[in-house]
């Protein structure tokens, strides 16, 4: 069995009973088994600014589906709980990511696994270091807690220097889903 973490956001329509339900779900997947939940957090949309307020939380599942399995596992949570794909980054009832995945690390065209921004978000390090503050990621090398406390820093940082986010100021949107994408 092994070990994953799967990224929960939802900003559109009832966020929390919609969590509720995928949350629920997960656990009814085959050879799965829910281990914990996060609490939820109420964060301001990044990239496309101009959208709903999240809900953000992670789970810690222990599964035999392969990667690939499970993305399509989460595939199928998302339509049926209403999820409608238009815009990239836009708003949705329900989004599930595969943060990680045991420590492997993958490279294909539709699955990126440790979760490519990750690492500079802090919806998702804040629930991930709430449930498993341990569990490092396999290319930064750095444990869960480590990594939300080095982005709060930053985060601190760029407020001084009043940084704005803005809508097409993101450096991925579009085209390939990691800057340097195929370096390390
Ligand atoms: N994909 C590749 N790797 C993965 C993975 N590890 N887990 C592919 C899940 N999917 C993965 O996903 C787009 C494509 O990524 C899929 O075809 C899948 O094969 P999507 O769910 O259809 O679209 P998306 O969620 O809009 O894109 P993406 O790239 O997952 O966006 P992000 O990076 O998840 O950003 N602000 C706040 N506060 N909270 C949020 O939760 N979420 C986003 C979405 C933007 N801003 C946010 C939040
Ligand atoms: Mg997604």
């Amino acid at each position: 069995m092994a070990r994953a973490f799967i990224g929960i956001g939802s900003n559109l329509g009832d966020r929390r009973a919609t969590i509720a339900a995928a949350v629920a779900q997960l656990g009814e997947l085959p050879a799965t088994e829910l281990v914990r939940v996060s609490s939820l957090i109420e964060t301001d949309p990044v990239g496309v600014t101009e959208q709903g307020k999240f809900l953000n939380g992670a789970a810690e599942v222990r599964t035999a589906l392969e990667p690939v399995e499970l993305l399509a596992a989460l595939r199928r949570i998302e339509d049926g709980l209403g999820r409608v794909r238009t815009e990239r980054w836009g708003p949705r009832p329900i989004d599930l990511d595969i943060l990680l995945y045991d420590n492997r690390v993958i490279r294909a065209p539709g699955l990126r696994v440790p979760h490519p921004r990750m690492t500079e978000r802090e919806f998702v390090l804040a629930p991930l270091a709430e449930i498993a503050p341990d569990v490092v990621h396999p290319v930064a090398a750095r444990t869960a807690a480590e990594l939300l406390a080095a982005q709060r820093g930053r985060q601190e940082g760029g407020r001084a220097g009043r940084t704005p986010v803005h809508r097409g100021g993101g450096a991925h949107r579009g085209g390939e889903d990691e800057p340097g994408a195929g370096a390390g």
